[in-house]
Parts: structure tokens; sequence; C-alpha cells
């Protein structure tokens, strides 16, 4: 059987029977951003953003994007973030385009007006919960009536990191093996943590000089230490979902700091090395360990990116924010906006 290209396994397979036409004129949806403690890194396959391993994250509640989408009589797409609009072939609203073209025929324009509730300098306004709330939106627009597993599929096919951000709370994506990657989605995990914390640590607003998409790309290519991240990324996903089954702080804790440094590590490897990190990054990074030394317990985790991630507990909140004032503490399990 010859390989479906991902427009042909949307229209064909995902959505078969289905509108492919808008049916509203106009809606919206929210997503949040996520955090993973077990790290993406690395596909399989490129064009469906097929992940070479599985991965677990955690919803950042109120920390998302909403997003309007409103069906115009225009010659292209119009792409507005935080309310001003994208040049065409920029970044985002060129990656927005390219998805959207897998399942609209040529006549079907939209605005779309993505705003995010995450401040853009911490590096969170990620296309995770953008192309998360674009499905749902989607799912709306079009009257599909999709479960949320086949729009985590939809959404992967945005940005890997969006099958995550259809849900709150605890995360997990599986790899999958299929090659149209219909079993590469998500699926929230019944555990809550009410005490759970996750602080965002902004150290520097400079900008990503390489994004996710190629750093991974080159890291797989050329860093023999990625050679070993594959079987460490499953086993801390088995350990991460262990411990958040146990409710064992200290075991979660470890075990994403741990994977997240690993991970920085296969990148440092890759040639030209990537290293994500500031001088303020490492800062950081030396004041959470004198704070785990002082027997307060908090872990941190880091992206494609210089800003920190703490993990913490609701008794120590009080001690990282005297340790570090700028912090902007989240509650993944509180208060959980909905549309
Ligand atoms: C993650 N990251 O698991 C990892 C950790 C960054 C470091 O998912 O190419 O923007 O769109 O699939 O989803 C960022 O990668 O990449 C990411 P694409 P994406 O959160």
């Amino acid at each position: 059987m010859t390989k479906l290209t991902p427009a042909q396994w949307v229209q064909d397979e995902l959505l078969a029977g289905r509108h492919l036409r808008p049916q509203v004129e106009q809606t919206t949806a929210y997503a949040p951003a996520n955090i993973a403690l077990s790290k993406y890194w690395g596909k399989r396959e490129a064009s469906y953003n097929l992940p070479v391993t599985g991965s677990l994250s955690v919803s950042l509640d109120d920390h998302g994007t909403h997003t309007q989408l409103c069906v115009i009589d225009a010659p292209e797409h119009q792409v507005y973030l935080n309310g001003e609009q994208l040049a065409p072939d920029s970044g985002f609203a060129a990656k927005l385009a390219t998805w959207l073209g897998l399942f609209t025929p040529a006549d079907v324009k939209l605005r779309i007006d993505t705003r995010n509730s995450i401040p853009t300098a911490a590096g969170l306004a990620s296309s995770a919960s953008g192309f998360g709330a674009m499905s749902l939106a989607c799912n709306a627009l079009f009257g599909w009536q999709l479960d949320y597993t086949s729009l985590s599929a939809l959404a992967r096919l945005g940005s890997g990191s969006a099958s995550r951000s259809l849900w709150h709370g605890f995360v997990k994506w599986q790899a999958g093996e299929a090659s149209n990657g219909h079993d590469s989605v998500a699926y929230v995990l019944p555990e809550r943590w009410p005490q759970l914390r996750v602080g965002i640590l902004t150290v520097s607003s400079a900008s990503k000089a390489v994004s996710s998409r190629e750093g991974m790309g080159r890291t797989v290519n050329t860093s023999k230490l990625y050679e070993q991240w594959p079987a460490q990324a499953n086993a801390d996903l088995a350990t991460i979902e262990q411990a958040i089954m146990a409710g064992d702080f200290t075991r979660m804790g470890e075990t994403a700091e741990h994977n997240a440094m690993s991970m920085h590590a296969t990148m440092v490897a890759a040639w030209p090395p990537l290293v994500y990190w500031q001088p303020e990054s490492v800062a950081a990074m030396q004041k959470v360990w004198q704070l785990r030394k002082e027997g307060v317990e908090v872990y941190l985790t880091m992206d494609a990116g210089p800003n920190l991630k703490l993990l913490f507990e609701a008794h120590n909140e009080a001690k990282v924010q005297a340790t570090f004032p700028q912090v902007d503490v989240i509650r993944p399990f509180t208060s959980q906006v909905h549309e």
C-alpha cells in the first residue's frame, strides 16, 4: 500500500464523511500550554510529526491560547497574534496555513485571532497551545464532532507537543507505531495532584536562535549522545507515570529533572552545538540545587529555551517565592479554566 500524505490521511480517513466547509461563521476555543515532565525530543517521521518516544506533560491551566476563527472573503488567511497581524510568511502564520491546507478547500479563508495568556518572553507561547486551540476551534467551525483522540492526532500534525494540549492535568502522548500516526495520540491521566505547583522562571527574554523543530532534527542527525536517549526517555516516562500514580513527588521531580538535563546533554553534543542556556539559566539552576541542599524540595525542567520551570508542592511555595521573587506560580489542578 502506498503511504498516504498527511493531507490524504486527514481528508480520507480522519475526516471521512465529515464537512470540509465551515458550518458556522465564527467559533472560539481555548487550550492550555503544557510542560513536559518526560520530553519529546526527536521524530521518527517528520511529515506526520511522529515521535521517537512517548512523552508526558502537565497542562498549565489558565496559561494558554484563546483562538477565534471567522470565515472571511479574502485571498489569503489572516493571522493575528495578540492583536497584531502577522506577515503570511512568518513562522507561526506559515505553519498555520500549511496545517489548514491539510483539509480546507482553496477558496475557504479564515481570520485567525490567537491570543496567548502567557508572557511571550517566557518562551511558552509555543505552538502547542496554539495548535491545540486551533484544532478545537476548527472542530466547532466545521461541525466535525470529532473525539479528543482524533483531535490530538490533528493537533500533532501542526506541532508535536500540541497533541498534549487538549486537556487539563497530566497528559501522556503515546509514540504509536502506525505510519499514518493514527495511534500517535495523547490521552489524559485520571490522577490529580492539587498540591503540585509549576513555577515559570523567566531568566532571559533573548529570542531563540534555533527552533525546537530544527534543534531536534540536528540532534537526531549529529549527536552521538542521542543514541542513548530513546531508552532513557522510555524508562523515565514509565517512572514518572508510576510516581504520579503513587503520589511520590521526590521520584517524579528527580526523574523529570534528570530527563530534562539528559535531553540538553544530547543537544550540547550535536554539531553545531545547541546550547539553549544563558548564564542566568545556570545561575538559577544553582539556586535550585542550593534550595534542595537546604531541604526545600524543588526540581527544575527546561525546554528549548533559556527559562526554567520549577516543580514543587504547595507547602514550599513561600520559600520558592522568597528565592525567586519573579516566579510565576501556576496551580495546574486548582482553578482549571474552561471555555
Ligand atoms: C516537549 N519540546 O516535550 C519538548 C521538549 C521542546 C523540548 O515539544 O516540530 O514545537 O512542532 O513537533 O512540538 C517542542 O517541539 O516541535 C517540544 P514540532 P514542537 O515539550
